[in-house]
């Protein structure tokens, strides 16, 4: 590709409203502009780029033994009457109606799509298991788009749905597409992890995010220092076991701590540690008030709450719900008698509390020497907190570490969810109908694409992996008015590329410092510059990804190129 016509419009200047590294230099190398918040254009460059991560997800699912489908982005309304969900997205739904007036929606994913067309077409065992895959286009209104297309409001997922006759047959295809995820990411040159996302117990199979790390990741990931386990730090579960002191349980007092509102204050004004401290926080749960009962020094986890009670809604009680239910303002509540209407769980830690310290349900009031099982009861002592570092990691080796994760695929057995809801049945070798059982995969392709560059570059540009860099040389003529180098620059662009190269050749009649700072921008792997060495025959070659330059002939330059392309991954 010869520059000179190229649309690759470099910029100077960071962006003053692209915050992170990826965003900058995919605005700043010319490979995406906004048309709108969240709404992306990918020119050439980024297009290219696109293509390479598309076509490594492609050709391993096409490995995996899935195939290629391409479904509508407009999705009428009565597929997601069907299972249920129109109802149950609110405004990140984008939804639109035609010119009969007729409801539909911007596919945000394809669930109900997907089981529609095999639930018509696919009947019987003998078909199964099958994998049906597309890479297409999504939408989803975020409320905020932010990052460029790390977080964007039109972008594009490969999505996969796997169709099986037991559940054996699920596992299996989830564990095809967990190993093809792998290799994916593996080959953009991510560091990344599987972590597991799922609610169930500790080490559940049923969902894993697939992060890669990196600080303005917008997911916590909990990961132990000696084995693999990694979780969301969400859904980590704890399995910390807390020794009860021995000392003898001191009488019952309530005190008055005006103005101490924060826990701080309080531990400092007690001189107590925040282990001695019973922090109660009142939660909505399905509409039913619950206090949730955690140690000072840890934190309510509400998405175990909602496992707990397989709720669907858990949300912080407002200052009116605190005050109607509990009788008493926020910073002052605690467990001991408390109305009957108000359920009281308490994470494992606090069973381990001798002579506490908790609120009176009284303004300015606490309690202190207060002893659990004695001074207040409990419906259930479960692991309510979120994990921290330093906490044993659940798999029972090492200790727990954070780090901040982007999550660039997530893969879920769906079971029966929308096959029942859906009627997606096949007949099975006693001619019995079954509903067949489902699993799905995503992959986010343009956030991929960030998230290679947010793990790849430099303080002078992109910084491209081999088999996504969007061409594999850049090739530099100093000055093409001297007919030296402009013949040898010719001469080698056409040989290249019958190499099999994808090279693209800076041709502008621009000053050599603007080539080399554009070059280093767009991040090409190899760049090839011809300069005044050009009438003996020789070039410079420099490798991206180690800065490295030197000089070498003609005909060293084949074998050269293709050994730095070997050192690269
Ligand atoms: C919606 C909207 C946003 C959504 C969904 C539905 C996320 C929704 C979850 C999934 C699950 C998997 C197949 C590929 C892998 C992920 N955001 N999800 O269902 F209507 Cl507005 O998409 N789908």
């Amino acid at each position: 590709m010869r520059q000179n016509h190229f649309l690759s419009p470099t910029l100077r200047d960071v962006p003053s409203d692209a915050e992170v590294t990826s965003h900058q230099l995919m605005l700043r190398a010319g490979l995406i502009r906004q048309t709108a918040s969240g709404v992306y254009s990918f020119l050439p460059l980024g297009l290219r780029a696109l293509k390479k991560v598309e076509n490594i997800v492609r050709d391993e699912m096409d490995q995996a033994g899935a195939q290629e489908v391409l479904m509508p982005a407009i999705q009428p309304a009565e597929l997601w009457q069907e299972s249920g969900r129109w109802q149950a997205y609110g405004p990140e739904l984008m939804r639109f109606n035609d010119r009969h007036n007729r409801e539909f929606a911007l596919g945000p994913t394809h669930e109900e799509v997907i089981t529609t067309l095999v639930r018509d077409d696919v009947k019987s065992y003998k078909k199964l298991p099958m994998t049906l895959y597309q890479i297409q286009t999504k939408f989803r209104d975020e409320r905020r788009p932010r990052f460029g297309v790390l977080r964007s409001r039109e972008f594009i997922m490969k999505d996969a749905y796997s169709f099986d006759t037991n559940q054996a047959g699920l596992d299996e295809s989830y564990d095809k597409m967990y190993d093809a995820y792998t290799n994916v990411f593996t080959r953009c040159d991510l560091d990344f992890r599987a972590v597991v996302a799922d609610s169930g117990a500790m080490g559940g199979k049923d969902t894993h995010e697939f992060m890669v790390l990196s600080s303005i990741g917008e997911d916590t990931i909990a990961y132990s220092d000696t084995s693999n386990y990694a979780a969301n730090v969400e859904i980590a579960p704890v399995i910390a076991n807390y020794e009860k002191s021995n000392e003898e349980l001191l009488e019952l007092e309530k005190f008055s701590t005006p103005e101490l509102k924060t826990i701080d204050e309080l531990t400092e004004s007690l001189a107590i540690s925040k282990e001695k401290l019973i922090k109660a926080v009142l939660f909505i749960v399905d509409e039913k008030p619950v206090l949730a009962l955690v140690r000072g020094d840890h934190d309510v986890n509400d998405v175990k709450i909602k496992h707990y009670y397989e709720a669907k809604v858990v949300e912080l009680a407002s200052r009116e719900q605190t005050l109607e239910f509990m009788n008493c303002e926020p910073g002052f509540i605690g467990p001991i008698k408390v109305t009957p209407v108000v359920e009281v769980i308490a994470d494992k830690a606090i069973e381990a509390v001798v002579n506490g310290i908790c609120g009176a349900n009284e303004k300015d009031m606490h309690f202190k020497n207060v002893n659990p099982n004695r001074d207040f009861s409990v419906k259930a002592f479960i692991d309510l907190r979120f994990i921290i570092e330093g906490d044993l990691s659940p798999d029972g080796q090492g200790t727990i570490r954070f780090a901040e994760g982007i999550e660039v695929g997530h893969v879920f057995k769906l079971g029966t969810r929308y096959s029942e809801s859906m009627g997606a049945q096949f007949l099975d070798e006693n001619g019995k109908t079954q509903p067949m059982i489902m699993g799905c995969y995503g992959i986010g392709v343009t956030r991929t694409v960030a998230a290679v560059i947010e793990q790849h570059h430099d303080d002078k540009g992109i910084v491209w992996p081999k088999e996504v860099a969007p061409f594999d040389i850049h090739l530099i003529a100093v000055n093409l008015k001297d007919s030296d180098q402009k013949d040898l620059a010719e001469t080698l662009y056409s040989q290249l590329k019958k190499n099999g190269y994808d090279v693209l050749f800076d041709d502008r009649n621009e000053r050599p410092g603007v080539k080399f700072t554009d070059a280093d921008l767009i991040g090409l792997p190899i760049r090839i510059t011809i300069g005044k060495k050009a009438n003996e025959g020789i070039v410079e070659v420099k490798n991206r990804k180690t800065t490295e330059v030197f000089e070498v002939t003609i005909d060293q330059l084949t074998s050269t190129i293709s050994d730095i392309l070997a050192t690269l991954k």
